[in-house]
């Protein structure tokens, strides 16, 4: 049956979306988990161990994305002309730190795992925009001390940015799509559980079956930059799901 052109969607992304962009995923072969231990780089323990060694971690990959080569790619597009042609509501979950989605366009999304161009102020909280390297020198605009500023990114052990909105979405949403995530890291990777429980339609769409891909009513697997749009083109044509 095709989707309502009123009805509601929630789209989580996952790395996988930014790879044909220039960006490494984490569980791939050749991903960021290959090169170094996460205990080392993505929890609040490994911060308070050696604060230098995680700062280093993200100024790279900060100047990564900063790389003039590193741009959106045709599936962020799609989403973005999705949500501007779509009638009902289009939300895009991400799990990405980068700032593909809203370079492409997008507007109603939410970055559950932070942004890497913004940096948090552990002593008053204070978000500011960061597009330099990071380091414990460096002192906070809005309290004007210096040692507590941080990536203002989720590591394991901390709570996902948005979860009640994210909750309400997922219970109100008709068609959930999940895209370019392996479905290893909770809570995202219930989404498609809960979506389900609510009576939203799920569609995968991934290189390879993710860890959950028989929690999805339906799977498409190709490069993002070839499924994603075809998907968008599908809906936004009326095509059955
Ligand atoms: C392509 C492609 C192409 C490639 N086209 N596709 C035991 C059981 C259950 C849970 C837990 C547990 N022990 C601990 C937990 C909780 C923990 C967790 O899930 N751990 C698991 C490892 C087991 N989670 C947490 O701690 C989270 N917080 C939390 O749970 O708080 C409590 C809470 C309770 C109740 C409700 C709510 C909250 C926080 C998780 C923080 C994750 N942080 C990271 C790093 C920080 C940001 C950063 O540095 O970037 O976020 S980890 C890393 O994984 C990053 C990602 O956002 C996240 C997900 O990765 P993603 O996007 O799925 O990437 P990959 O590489 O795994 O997959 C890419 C996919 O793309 C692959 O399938 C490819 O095939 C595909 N692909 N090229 C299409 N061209």
């Amino acid at each position: 049956m095709p989707l309502h052109r009123t009805a509601s969607i929630v789209v989580l992304t996952g790395a996988g979306i930014s790879r044909e962009s220039g960006l490494h995923t984490f569980r791939d072969a050749d991903g960021i988990w290959a090169t170094v231990r996460l205990e080392d780089v993505a929890t609040p323990e490994a911060f308070a161990r050696n604060p230098r060694r995680v700062q280093e971690f993200y100024n790279a990959r900060r100047r990564g994305l900063l790389d003039p080569a590193v741009r959106p790619n045709a599936a962020h597009a799609a989403l973005a002309e999705l949500e501007r042609r779509w009638g009902g509501g289009v939300l895009v979950v991400t799990q990405n730190i980068d700032d593909l989605h809203e370079r492409a366009g997008s507007r109603n999304l939410i970055h559950m795992h932070g942004e890497l161009l913004k940096a948090v102020c552990v002593r008053c909280r204070t978000v500011t925009e960061w597009r330099g390297d990071l380091s414990m020198e460096d002192v906070c605009p809005a309290c004007a001390r210096a040692g507590g500023l941080r990536p203002d990114v989720v590591w394991f052990g901390e709570m996902p940015y948005q979860m009640d909105r994210i909750g309400e979405a997922l219970a109100g949403c008709d068609l959930f799509v999940s895209i370019g995530t392996s479905g290893n890291v909770y809570p995202a990777a219930g989404f498609v559980a809960e979506a389900g429980r609510y009576g939203a339609q799920t569609v995968e769409l991934n290189l390879e079956p993710s860890a959950g891909a028989t929690e999805f009513a339906r799977s498409i697997h190709g490069l993002a930059t070839a499924v994603v749009p075809a998907f968008v083109r599908s809906l936004l044509d009326g095509a059955d799901i």
